[in-house]
């Protein structure tokens, strides 16, 4: 099988190339550039005589000042065999570029770099009649939306979602000028910077009104197999899906060896061609690559025979000689056969979620809602965002598959509260696993809450409320982030209480969704609306099973779209008798979910067990959620006293069985779990048992931080956590050092001083920085 006949681009003169053969990309250009030599006065030429800065290591401004030579390059490449050549402008935005005070240049870049590249392919082209194509390649840039640089505020980021898309913008709007065949996105190691490239390249195509397929390409940078934002490959995938890329696949990093296992990992998932271009093996301790091109070449063959390439090339320190070892090895052998997918709801946090016919039901934890929640409100209103973010762990530690979070409140700025909580959400690699569910009546507060996720959520809620249009702007919104959404049963006349008012808007906003804004049904979730029974009003007695008549319907009627619910709203009227509400729960689940709901909001918590209800009190609350007496109500109200319980003690934390351990390995353990809550007691308790402060450092926290060390090394943990041992040793150190101070520095040795550098504007200063924070 090769490409779906729907995929927007299965005529694509490089898709119909890729069902005939294994495509060849570029090699690098970084490493290509280096082997030049070049000086400062290169970099310059005449124009940049009297720049304010230093360029050299500005790569990308050699399109401007060394042109010839840089086609130069594409040509080698092409002609050892290259059907597609990457333009060089890896730092070609205004982010990058301002390292070298040369942000004016970014469109001038751009178009330049398009035009050698554009003029080397035709060359090539001219030469040997075979057809080439050229990619205007999107770096990363250096900075990352997911991690926040200071340790100390884990909430903080060094760009917007926004400042990031409008530097994607201004560069992809110049590709585009340029002349360039392919967006490629590339080298991302934050899927968040990825999904505002993918917001760019939409709005600047449309303007352009070029429909111009783009690649997508990430990167594993460590042996946790994670991206450095901390998402599985397949969780990348998920995120980046609904751009419909030509390619997707993975370059650059630990070579070819160490990307196989990821590879496989994107081509059993990766509806569309996959597309590999590792590193010539890892740099030396030089800068220099080892790796030779029959190596690369025997690596990149072995993946094609094993049916997991559609397009092969080569990241830093290839060289044309690997690229047309890589070409030779490839020729031949079959292209991987894009796998056929089955239309289903499939999420991401850091980790994938699918919904598998195996699963019966989803929890979505409902708890860190200040509607919902007064104890929750209470901490966002006090800003205890620490103890709001237990209150998510708690969710997830009690089985949600999926956290809704929802800031609505007249006297909360919900933009901003929305953007904090889920920052920080970010940098909780426990929590951030789950996909979150994006909960506001305000359209701003959701797409607020999009531009902080690096994962697949679910906007909770777009609905008909305000019309057609307000409703098919936001749908589209929501697809440009590839988000799911919730579709409230809400028309312009109203929530829809009966059964047909239920169904009938379901229809219509579906059919709207899938004919007019080309929404993938699987990411539609209807909400028929569970609405509080049991109130002494009459006309309510039906609503559950308005509810679950409804849902049959509409899980049969309309293909693969899944049926959501708030469960606790059902029992509203029993506020304050937790054990009531719990059984009403969960006779209302049984029956919902044999009706075909697959999702629901409840507090993941506390969901009662069927068959360990009381009977009587079972009995009596299906009656009532069932409709099945008249005086159902009454009499559940009557036995309610009977069944109240308090709720169960909240569990005390400091009960953990960890808690218990000897100092050491307690230090040990808040370290490689991240746990700040106990560190300064802990750290008190062994300074008390050491001669000097200082050896607590050098004892304890120090084994402990090797312990972390092992752990990343061993790919047993990935960056966000190590980060986050990193803010618990750093607290651990700011308790010990008046400490340490007050004992002078007798027998103290000194650590000496580290220098960490990289080149300017690219995309290891984040890893610097990184190395710095931790
Ligand atoms: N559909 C969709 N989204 C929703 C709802 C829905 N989001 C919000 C809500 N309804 C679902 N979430 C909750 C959360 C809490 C409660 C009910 C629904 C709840 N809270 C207790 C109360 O108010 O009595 C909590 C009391 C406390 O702890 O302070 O019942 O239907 N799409």
């Amino acid at each position: 099988m090769t490409l779906s006949d729907s995929h927007p681009f299965a005529d694509h003169p490089v898709a119909q190339l890729a069902r005939e053969r294994i495509l060849v990309l570029d090699g690098a250009m970084g490493t290509a550039i280096q082997d030049l030599g070049l000086q400062e006065v290169d970099f310059r030429a005449d124009r940049f005589e009297r720049h304010s800065c230093d360029l050299h290591g500005n790569n990308d401004l050699l399109v401007i000042t060394r042109p010839d030579e840089m086609r130069a390059i594409h040509l080698r490449y092409l002609l050892a065999g290259a059907d597609i050549v990457e333009t060089n402008t890896f730092s070609s935005t205004r982010i990058s570029q301002g390292d070298y005070d040369t942000v004016d240049l970014v469109t001038e870049l751009n178009v330049a770099a398009a035009r050698v590249a554009r003029e080397a392919a035709e060359e090539a082209q001219g030469r040997d009649g075979r057809r080439r194509f050229v990619a205007g390649a999107v770096g990363p840039t250096n900075m990352t939306l997911s991690i926040s640089p200071r340790v100390e505020d884990p909430a903080f980021r060094a760009v917007t979602f926004a400042d990031l898309a409008a530097a994607y913008e201004e560069q992809i709007d110049a590709l585009v000028v340029g002349g360039v065949d392919l967006i490629l996105i590339e080298t991302i190691f934050d899927t968040l910077n990825a999904k505002a490239a993918i917001v760019a390249a939409r709005t600047a195509l449309a303007r352009a009104g070029r429909a111009l397929p783009l690649m997508i390409s990430g990167t594993i940078t460590d042996r946790s197999g994670r991206t450095l934002s901390g998402q599985t490959p397949a969780a990348f995938w998920q995120s980046i899906r609904h751009a419909q890329p030509l390619t997707v696949g993975l370059n650059c990093a630990l070579g070819a060896e160490e990307m196989r296992p990821h590879v496989e990992e994107i081509a059993a998932v990766a509806d569309t061609l996959v597309c590999v271009y590792p590193n010539a093996g890892l740099p030396n301790e030089l800068g220099g690559y080892d790796e030779g091109p029959d190596t690369t070449a025997r690596f990149i063959r072995e993946f094609a025979e094993s049916g997991l390439v559609n397009i092969v090339g080569g990241c830093c320190g290839t060289t044309p000689g690997h690229i047309a070892a890589v070409a030779a090895a490839v020729e031949g052998i079959a292209p991987r056969s894009v796998p056929v997918r089955t239309p289903r709801l499939e999420l991401s946090g850091l980790e994938p979620f699918a919904l598998t016919p195996e699963i019966p039901f989803v929890n979505v934890g409902e708890r860190t809602n200040i509607t919902g929640s007064a104890r929750f409100r209470r901490l966002i209103k006090d800003g205890e965002f620490d103890a709001a973010l237990d209150v998510a762990r708690d969710q997830v530690d009690n089985g949600a598959q999926i956290i809704d979070v929802n800031m609505d409140d007249g006297l909360i700025d919900g933009v901003e509260a929305m953007t904090r909580f889920l920052n920080l959400i970010a940098t909780e690699p426990h929590i951030a696993r789950v996909p979150v569910m994006i909960d506001s009546s305000k359209f701003s507060v959701i797409e607020a809450g999009l531009q902080c996720v690096q994962g697949k959520p679910i906007v909770n809620s777009i609905s008909l409320k305000e019309g057609v249009e307000a409703f098919v702007e936001q749908a589209r919104v929501c697809l440009s982030y590839g988000a799911a959404v919730v579709v409230m049963a809400f028309d312009e006349q109203g929530q829809a209480d009966t059964v047909d008012r239920k169904v009938e808007i379901s229809r219509r906003a579906y059919r709207i969704l899938v004919d007019e804004v080309g929404f993938p049904p699987e990411d539609i979730i209807i909400d028929p609306n569970i609405f509080a029974v049991a109130t002494g009003i009459e006309e309510h007695n039906r609503y559950g099973l308005d509810f679950l008549e409804a849902t049959a319907t509409i899980t049969d009627e309309l293909p693969h779209v899944n049926v959501s619910g708030g469960v606790s709203n059902l029992s509203f009227s029993f506020r304050g008798n937790d054990a009531v509400r719990e059984a009403m729960h969960s006779v209302f689940l049984l029956r919902a979910i044999e009706a075909g709901m697959r999702l629901g909001i409840v507090n993941a918590g506390q969901l009662a067990v069927y068959e360990q209800i009381d009977p009587e009190l079972r009995e009596l609350c299906e009656d009532v959620v069932l409709a099945r007496r008249p005086d159902a109500t009454d009499r559940l109200l009557d036995a309610a006293a009977r069944f109240s319980h308090s709720g169960e003690a909240a569990a005390d934390p400091a009960a953990q069985e960890w808690r218990s351990w000897d100092v050491t390995r307690r230090l040990e353990h808040a370290l490689v779990n991240g746990i700040t809550a106990f560190i300064d007691d802990d750290v008190e308790a062994a300074r008390l048992a050491t001669p000097r402060a200082v050896d607590v450092i050098e004892g304890p926290l120090m084994q402990g931080m090797n312990t972390v060390g092992d752990l990343f090394g061993a790919g047993k943990m990935f960056l966000p956590q190590v980060v986050k041992s990193a803010r618990v040793m750093k607290q651990a150190v700011a308790y010990l050092t008046p400490f340490i101070e007050a004992e002078g520095i007798e027998g103290a040795s000194k650590a000496g001083t580290v220098l960490l550098a990289t080149v300017k504007g690219d995309v290891h200063d984040i890893g610097k920085n990184i190395v710095g924070v931790v």
